[in-house]
């Protein structure tokens, strides 16, 4: 395969093969290619990096990555991709319900960060009742090698609930909340820009650091079940809303794409 070939597993229904259902419901993610064309590509990537540049004082520099959270609501062009039909339909059809979003997201690996995102599951951050099948849309906007930062997965994770919230930073923690994780196959999925992952919100997961010269842009539609409610907890997504625990999460801050 030549450098430019583009590769996809979107059929022309906008739909994915039934391998790759059957592959995300035992395994609690897989990886989907081409889910966006070279020229989408093109155009997301060029609105992310101008929303890094005029953004970055209000991204979490830290060592891990830069995230800025709701990009869809600061820049029409990535509205168009958190929302993007192709994206959201093959999410709804590996959840196998529908689904609305919860929030997005930039992550970004700062040229050489050398720093791993460590392993932990999203669904104990998150103020929502039972979600069963909220799942993630991790969107590479560059290529992105084991040695730029992907990320890494525990199959069969998906069944395991009811941990606490493991820190990101600790290369350990979630093996310590649950020791019966240590010894899992790891499963590191290289991706091409334009590919994504889809992981479900308590599949285990980490990305390695980036160890190139060029930053690791990645565009995350997070998504959950059409029904999810608030719990009460705090999050910074919810934190400025005036929310009730027991609230249903719907309304203009988590549409329906
Ligand atoms: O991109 C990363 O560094 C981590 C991503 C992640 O944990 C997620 O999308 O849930």
């Amino acid at each position: 395969m030549t450098a430019t070939q583009h590769v996809t597993d979107i059929a022309p229904d906008g739909q994915v093969a039934a391998d790759l259902v059957t592959a995300y419901r035992e395994n609690g993610f897989v990886r989907v290619r081409g889910i966006l064309g070279q020229q989408e590509v093109e155009r997301f990537r060029t609105a992310a990096e101008s929303i890094l540049a005029a953004n970055r004082s209000d991204s979490t520099a830290g060592a891990v990555f830069s995230q800025l959270v709701n990009v869809w609501r600061l820049d029409p062009t990535a509205r168009e991709l958190t929302l993007h039909s192709r994206l959201a339909g093959v999410a709804e059809q590996l959840a196998g319900v529908r689904l609305r979003i919860w929030h997005d997201q930039m992550l970004v690996k700062e040229p050489h960060n050398e720093t791993a995102t460590e392993f932990h599951q999203d669904q104990p951050y998150w103020p929502h009742e039972p979600n069963r099948h909220a799942i993630s849309a991790w969107i590479a906007l560059v290529d992105v090698p084991p040695e730029r930062g992907c990320m890494t997965f525990l199959p069969g994770t998906q069944h395991v609930t009811g941990l606490r919230p493991q820190d990101l930073n600790e290369e350990d923690d979630l093996f310590e909340a649950d020791p019966s994780l240590r010894w899992l196959p790891r499963v590191t999925v290289p991706l091409r820009a334009g590919d994504c992952t889809f992981h479900n919100s308590h599949t285990g997961h980490m990305a390695l650091p980036n160890r190139t010269g060029l930053a690791r842009l990645a565009h995350v539609n997070i998504y959950m079940d059409e029904d999810t409610r608030y719990s009460g907890a705090a999050h910074v997504v919810t934190d400025p809303l005036g929310l009730t625990a027991g609230d249903r999460l719907d309304g203009e801050w988590f549409p329906r794409p």
